[in-house]
């Protein structure tokens, strides 16, 4: 065996400070400088032209799904391209000059690697050729396609048990990649299987499920374009989903209103230019918002129970402001949810949620007039404590105006990822369901796991403990996307063997098990062919339609090869023909994944043919109104509780949030230009008269930190910015302020931890 190296890591790398530039927010998004941004972003990572020819294919029926977030497309996508700045930028990322290829490897050692900038890392560029990092080594070097599978299978086959293995995703592989990778592992026989969605909408899909059957949103994108009111809260769409405020503007334009909740008036959603239509770059553009009620953070509870305790009044008071005959046929629960809000003192709601009175009005009588509602939300949401009751206090408010199971009206949770839903759909999934392994077993003749597998929280204290030695992650960036940064970093050290499916280098990367593997993936721009055949996958946007999408690029690199191909050949090296799957088969023909799928789940009939053209929607019980799985076949009002914070003096509430110029951990630029800030991303935004009263100065240098169960965590070097954010409260950008968000600090029942209400204190 050869020594292992005790290798000298950085878990936040370069802290220094960059060039701060502050300006006042602007008062719209997009518009001319989105499409300058994006001309100006493609010119200089790859090539303009090369890019444009890109652009138009992307979100086209016969072109490749955008990468970035996870918005379906119009049925009539723009001539211009179906695109956004962000999705631009995702593009770019991908198609990037750079390589991280074996020179570079052989000339930075993760240890130098490590003390760079996440930015700097992302900036290396595509990886080329599968890599190992040995445990007496601090260089990756090149390793055959086959002697990597080889190490994996030898590793695999040394654990005492399948539970000492993990294996994540993040949610931009394809269903077809998803579902054989589910297959491995299950077959394999564990079901320890996080992915980011356990970060991101689990809070969403544990909501969804108790209270109207299903995990999943329930509107398409019609409905948003026929809501009289859409609500969008905790979700910053011009940055993250910009596509959205394109419907939102259609909305507005068929005399939708539009009410936003968030701590923060985010200049996206107060008026907008489409960059997709001339008048929209030249014009003064759509408004959007017409009520933003600036709530604090974590206290949307109280937020909503005040607009429903208004309502309530107004419904006792003889207006007929609830739908009564939709709550007497179709839900359960009515008379404790009026108990609830009886319990609750006006006085007292509104103090917690820190809204002007009147203003709330203005959305209650907004609410009160209108029948078809949408409720959108995203992670200002899940990523609470009680980020489950946030969700299902949303429920109660659509399902007292019977705005569930109608056109123009329902619940859309904005999902992150491109393809997270279709990765959950297809069986990437910790819990155990019998169903699932019942088909499985008909279909591939395996028993697979009856034990409950860990989830992303489970799985890093599994590491930490030293109770799970092997980490295989099929794309994502999991030191970085976790909780607690020191402490998962440790866990990932304790590993004997990590294994990374990715496109560019990233931190995770850095910060490894004793031995780690890189193997280097096609991306969804470039062309996957199999016996000189191009080969198409599949993807879930965030409304539940599954359609192709196919890459046109050549591939960056001849070493490259697919997610599917990856999978099969890690599954083919572990069982050696001693299976009852043909993976080889499976990763060569993606037909025949698609094929097995149809056989395994619901609602894939015919799916190689239907996923064609603009594709098809998978089945919603919640859009049609069934709730018949439900308890008595009714949705189910909830009752929910408050946040819990109590400060001190000295404590605020901080929520980590996202720059306009990253994507999750891969950060593109230094600006986050719709909140005025240029160059900088070690930043704190705080209200003016908290600097005031606590004596601080504007840019003054400051460390966070936070004390959760006896312990700790600091988070050094920020900049603190005045900004229009409600007094007590902070927010400050992700991953950097990771490192003080404690691991066990999650939501209930969904365990997505608390990265939008951290308690912390400023050292100065
Ligand atoms: N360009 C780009 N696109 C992305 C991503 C990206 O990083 N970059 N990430 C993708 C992914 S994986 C996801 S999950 C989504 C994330 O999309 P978002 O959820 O929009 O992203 P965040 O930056 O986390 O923003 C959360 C929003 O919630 C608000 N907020 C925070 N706390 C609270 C609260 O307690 N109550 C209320 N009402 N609001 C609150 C914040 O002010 C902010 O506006 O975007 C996806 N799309
Ligand atoms: N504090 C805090 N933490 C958070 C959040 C927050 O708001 N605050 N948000 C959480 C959320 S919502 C999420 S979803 C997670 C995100 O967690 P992850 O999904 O794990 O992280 P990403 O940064 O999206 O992963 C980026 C990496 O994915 C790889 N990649 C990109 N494209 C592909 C591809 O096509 N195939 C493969 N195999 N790899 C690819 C690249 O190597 C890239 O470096 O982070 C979570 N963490
Ligand atoms: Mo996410």
């Amino acid at each position: 065996m050869p020594e292992l190296k005790k290798r000298n890591i950085s878990t936040v790398g370069d802290t220094s400070f960059t060039k701060l530039k502050l300006t006042k927010p602007p008062e719209y998004a997009a518009g001319l400088t989105a499409l300058q941004t994006t001309v100006a972003h493609l010119n200089k990572e790859s090539g303009v032209f090369k890019s444009l020819a890109t652009l138009g294919k992307m979100n086209q029926k016969d072109g490749f799904d955008c990468p970035g977030c996870a918005w379906p497309d119009p049925e009539e996508p723009s001539k211009l391209g179906e695109y956004c700045e962000n999705g631009a930028k995702a593009i770019a990322e991908e198609t990037t000059f750079e390589r991280a290829n074996a020179d570079f490897f052989a000339t930075y050692s993760v240890e130098k690697m490590s003390q760079w900038t996440d930015m700097q890392i992302g900036k290396s560029g595509r990886l080329t050729e599968p890599m190992v990092l040995r445990p007496d080594s601090v260089n990756y070097e090149p390793i055959s396609w086959e002697d990597a599978f080889g190490l994996v299978a030898q590793q695999l086959h040394q654990l005492d048990s399948p539970d000492q293995a993990i294996f994540y995703t993040s949610g931009r592989s394809s269903n077809e990649a998803a579902f054989l990778y589910g297959l491995f592992v299950r077959a394999f026989g564990t079901n320890n299987m996080p992915d980011c969605s356990n970060m991101c909408h689990e809070s969403s899909g544990v909501a969804l499920t108790e209270t109207l059957g299903i995990g999943k949103g329930s509107v398409t994108l019609d409905d948003l374009y026929e809501a009289e009111v859409v609500m969008v809260i905790g979700q910053n769409p011009g940055t993250n989903h910009p596509r959205m405020l394109s419907a939102l503007e259609k909305c507005k334009k068929n005399g939708g209103k539009i009410i936003t909740v968030n701590p923060l008036e985010e200049a996206g959603l107060v008026r907008f230019k489409n960059p997709q239509k001339i008048n929209g770059i030249l014009g003064s553009g759509t408004s959007l918002t017409d009520v933003f009620l600036q709530v604090k953070i974590n206290e949307d509870v109280a937020l909503l129970k005040l607009i429903m305790k208004r309502l309530l009044a107004m419904e006792r008071g003889g207006s007929k402001v609830f739908d009564t005959e939709f709550i007497a046929s179709k839900t359960a629960g009515y008379q404790e949810l009026q108990a609830d809000l009886d319990r609750y003192d006006e006085m007292e709601l509104l103090e917690r949620c820190g809204v002007p009175s009147d203003i709330i009005d203005l959305a209650v009588s907004i609410l009160a007039e209108r029948k078809r509602i949408i409720i959108c939300w995203a992670m200002g949401l899940t990523q609470h404590k009680n980020g489950v009751d946030n969700i299902r206090e949303c429920v109660n408010l659509l399902l007292l105006k019977g705005s569930i199971g109608k056109r123009g009206a329902g619940t859309c949770p904005v999902r992150g990822h491109s393809n997270v839903q279709g990765d959950r759909s297809v069986g990437i999934m910790h819990h155990v369901s019998k169903p699932l392994n019942q088909a499985l077993k008909k279909v591939f003749g395996f028993d697979a796991p009856e034990k409950e597998g860990l989830d992303t929280v489970g799985c890093v204290k599994a590491m930490y403990r030293g109770d799970a030695k092997i980490f295989v992650a099929l794309g994502g960036n999991f030191v970085s996307a976790v909780s607690d940064t020191n402490y998962t970093a440790q866990a990932l050290q304790n590993c004997d063997l990590t294994v990374s499916i990715a496109t560019k280098l990233n931190r995770g990367h850095l910060i490894t098990g004793k031995t780690a593997l890189i193997l280097p993936t096609l991306g969804r721009t470039e062309r996957d062919a199999y016996n000189s055949k191009t080969r198409f996958v599949t993807v879930e946007n965030s409304m539940g339609k599954v359609h192709q999408s196919q890459g046109g690029r050549n591939p960056i690199s001849e070493y490259l090869k697919s997610e599917p191909s990856i999978v099969a050949g890690l599954a083919n090296a572990y069982f050696k023909g001693n299976s009852s799957v043909d993976w080889l088969a499976l990763g060569a023909d993606y037909g025949l994944i698609r094929e097995k799928i149809s056989q395994v789940y619901e609602g894939y009939e015919d799916y190689t043919k239907r996923s064609k053209g603009s594709g098809f929607y998978l089945p919603n019980n919640a859009r049609v109104g069934d709730f018949s799985k439900l308890p008595g076949g009714k949705a189910q009002f909830s009752i929910n509780q408050l946040a819990s914070h109590r400060l001190a003096e000295d404590e605020f509430v901080l929520m980590t949030i996202r720059s306009h110029d990253q994507f999750n951990t891969t950060i593109y630029d230094l600006n986050d230009r719709y909140r005025g800030i240029y160059g900088e991303r070690r930043i704190v935004f705080m209200n003016p008269n908290d600097i005031k009263d606590k004596g601080y100065e504007k840019l003054q240098v400051v460390n966070l930190t936070s004390y959760y169960q006896g312990k700790l965590r600091r988070a050094v070097q920020f900049k603190i910015v005045p900004y229009n954010i409600p007094k007590g409260n902070l927010a400050a950008y992700f991953p950097e302020t990771n490192v003080l968000v404690p691991i066990d600090e999650f939501a209930t029942k969904s365990n997505t931890p608390i990265s939008k209400s951290i308690v912390v204190k400023i050292e100065v």
